[in-house]
């Protein structure tokens, strides 16, 4: 019988859709401190493979949800490609900065991103030996713009302005980024998929502050590449797409890009994306995470309404961002509850 998570992706409207969590392996969960507590840090953690699959694993054995996400980074990507990374506890990453043509010259090429990952492709078989035989193994990357914004910064920062001030005053430079980021990332998930992944993911979480051509240029472009070549190595590989905070911009997001699935953020509604996203295929999401810190009604009536819009077409349960620290573990089995009667 072939997995719920596969059969939405391709397309099949079922009674219940299948469910997980972006961010599911995470602080939390008192067993995911305790796996990064034994690790050390959170890189030493992804570098891991039996911790990296461990914590994976958590989640699954805990709620059961239909798929695994790879734990791992979006930010591995450019540390492959010869960026210095490193977490700075209470604040989050930081990297090399890039902002010239040069510098993006100097980076590694594309193809030497292999020997870094390796400990990632590991993580990869482990887990599709040890997963339930009912369970999706997903893979995942950043989208090369929003890999960009952190290449560039050097850090997260709240309106990517460091990247758009490169775009604008180097574009062929910017694009020359984009193009390395694209190709390195085309590698890395095939490598994912040659490894075991099933499905693979795109996190595009900038995707918002892209306007106009710019969002064609930089959102659209590079995902339909990606696509394109995965699809021409791996025939039939389903691929999830998550331009967060596109608003109008989802309208035909999967048909433009190629993507199976298009993940929806929580600041649009589960009743417009069903007539204006879902018409193309499946989608994912998209309960506000706020909703598993504070529980209560609200969060069974937020999921089952969602539950319930999108049930007319291909869904897969989720939330419109990863789960936050201060969640309550309990609210993740009540969600599960409330989808599953809706
Ligand atoms: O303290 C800790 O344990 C570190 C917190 C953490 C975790 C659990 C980070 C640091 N990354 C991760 C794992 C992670 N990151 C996964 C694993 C699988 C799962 O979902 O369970 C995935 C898919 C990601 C993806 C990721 N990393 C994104 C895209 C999704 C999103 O949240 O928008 C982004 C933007 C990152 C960068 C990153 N890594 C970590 C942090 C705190 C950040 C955000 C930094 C910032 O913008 O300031």
């Amino acid at each position: 019988m072939t997995k719920l998570m596969l059969r939405a992706l391709a397309g099949e409207t079922l009674p219940t859709p299948p469910i997980w969590m972006m961010r599911q392996a995470g602080r939390y969960l008192p067993e995911y401190r305790a796996t990064r507590a034994q690790a050390g840090d959170f890189l030493s953690l992804c570098y891991a493979p039996d911790l990296a699959a461990e914590v994976t694993l958590q989640p699954i054995r805990r709620y059961g949800f239909d798929a695994a996400i790879l734990f791992a980074d979006i930010l591995l990507l450019p540390q492959a490609l010869g960026a210095d990374l490193w977490f700075v506890t209470g604040e989050g990453p930081r990297l090399s900065t890039i902002t010239t043509a040069q510098q993006v010259a100097a980076l590694k090429p594309a193809d030497a991103v292999h020997e870094h990952l390796a400990p990632v492709y590991e993580t990869v078989r482990i887990l599709s030996r040890e997963l339930p035989r009912e369970t999706t193994l997903i893979g995942f990357a950043g989208a090369p713009w929003t890999v960009a914004t952190y290449m560039v910064a050097g850090r997260g920062t709240p309106d990517q302005g460091p990247a758009h001030a490169m775009k604008a005053a180097d574009r062929a430079a910017f694009s020359a980024l984009i193009e390395r980021i694209t190709e390195a990332t085309i590698l890395y998930l095939s490598a994912q998929i040659e490894a075991g992944a099933e499905v693979v993911k795109l996190f595009d979480s900038w995707a918002g502050s892209l306007k106009g051509q710019d969002f064609d240029d930089f959102a659209i472009t590079p995902t339909r590449r990606i696509i394109a070549a995965l699809k021409e190595r791996h025939p039939g590989i389903p691929v999830i797409a998550f331009p967060r905070e596109a608003g109008e911009r989802y309208i035909g997001f999967a048909r433009a890009t190629g993507a199976d699935c298009v993940a929806l953020d929580n600041s649009v509604s589960a009743e417009w994306a069903a007539s204006a996203v879902q018409s193309d295929g499946c989608v994912q999401g998209n309960l506000a995470p706020r909703h598993l810190v504070t529980g209560g009604p609200e969060l069974v009536a937020e999921a089952q309404r969602i539950t319930r819009a999108l049930r007319g077409g291909p869904h897969i349960f989720n939330l419109g961002h990863g789960i936050t620290p201060d969640a309550d573990p309990d609210n993740v089995t009540a969600m599960i509850e409330a989808v599953r009667s809706a």
